[in-house]
C-alpha cells in the first residue's frame, strides 16, 4: 500500500549544491517535471523529486506518498480523531491551548510528557503495524520501530511556535509526512528558538526525517496556505501532519 517513490537511499543534494553542474544531473524542466514555481526559495524547487538535506540529519523528500497512500492515511486519520482518546487542541500548562489539534497513537503527549491515558482516562489507540512500517521505510531501515504517532490537524489559522521535541527518551530520528494545504515550516537550530533558520514549503506527500544532529532542532509551522491541498486526498481543507517517533519508553 505504500509508494514506491524515491526513499533515502537514493543519492541526497545538499542546500547549495549547484543544479547546473552536470554531476548534479538535469534541470526539472530537461526531466520533463514542471517548475516549482514562485515563493520562500527552495533548493528542491530546483531538483523536482529528489531529497534534499536541509542540515546534517535532516532530509526532506518531496512528493513521497502517492495519492493512494494519502487517501488511506487521511481515512485513517478520521477513525482516529473520533473518540474516544480523539482529537482535540492540547492545553498548554500555561493555561493556553494550542491552535492545532492533536490526536496521539501509542503514547498521549501531553505537555510535557508522555503517558498510556488521555487526560479522561480514555486508553490510548494503538499504533497501527503498517503505519510503523511505513515509518521504517521512510528511513530506510527496518530496525526502526515508531511507538508513538502525533496527528496533527491545521485548520486555516492554526500554527505551531518555534519548539524542540525532547520528550522522548530516545535520540532516534522523527518522520513527518504531510497532507493536505501546505505550509511554511521553520527549521531552526539546536541551542535557542532564534535564527538562524531555514524555511521550507511543506506539501500534500512531503516526507521529512529529522535524525543526527537535527534530531533535537528548534522547529514550527509559521503559516499554512488555505486551499492549496487537493480535495482528492479526502481532505477537503486544512493541513494533516503525522510524525513518528521512538517513546525509549516502557
Ligand atoms: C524536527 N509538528 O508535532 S513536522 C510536532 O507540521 C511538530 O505539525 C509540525 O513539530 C507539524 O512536534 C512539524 C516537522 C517536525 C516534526 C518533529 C521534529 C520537525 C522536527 C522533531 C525534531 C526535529
Ligand atoms: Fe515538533
Amino acid at each position: 500500500m505504500l509508494a514506491d517513490g524515491a526513499c533515502l537511499v537514493a543519492p541526497v543534494l545538499h542546500v547549495g549544491d549547484d543544479p547546473h553542474t552536470p554531476e548534479a544531473g538535469l534541470r526539472p524542466a530537461d526531466r520533463g517535471l514542471p517548475p516549482n514555481g514562485g515563493g520562500a526559495v527552495q533548493a528542491e524547487s530546483m531538483f523536482g523529486r529528489q531529497p534534499v538535506e536541509i542540515a546534517p540529519g535532516a532530509v526532506h523528500t518531496p512528493d513521497w506518498l502517492s495519492l493512494d497512500d494519502q487517501q488511506r492515511l487521511v481515512a485513517a486519520c478520521r477513525e482516529w480523531a473520533a473518540p474516544p482518546a480523539g482529537m482535540r487542541h492540547t492545553r498548554l500548562p500555561s493555561g493556553g491551548v494550542m491552535s492545532v489539534q492533536t490526536v496521539c497513537l501509542g503514547w498521549h503527549w501531553t505537555p510535557y510528557s508522555y503517558s498510556r491515558t488521555t487526560e479522561d482516562g480514555s486508553p490510548v489507540k494503538p499504533l497501527p503495524e503498517w503505519l510503523a512500517a511505513l515509518g521504517a521505510r521512510a528511513v530506510g531501515d527496518p530496525s526502526y520501530v515508531p511507538d508513538v504517532a502525533l496527528v496533527n490537524f491545521y485548520d486555516d489559522t492554526a500554527k505551531m511556535g518555534m519548539h524542540q521535541d525532547k520528550d522522548e527518551d530516545s535520540a532516534e530520528p522523527v518522520v513527518s509526512l504531510s497532507i493536505g494545504d501546505s505550509c511554511a515550516f521553520r527549521f531552526g537550530n539546536t541551542e535557542h528558538r532564534n535564527r538562524p533558520w531555514t524555511d521550507v514549503e511543506l506539501r500534500s506527500g512531503d516526507l521529512f526525517v529529522f535524525g543526527g544532529p537535527s534530531r533535537f532542532a528548534y522547529h514550527g509551522v509559521t503559516r499554512t496556505r488555505p486551499g492549496t491541498g487537493d480535495p482528492a486526498t479526502g481532505l477537503s481543507a486544512g493541513r494533516l501532519n503525522i510524525t513518528l517517533r521512538v517513546s525509549g519508553l516502557a
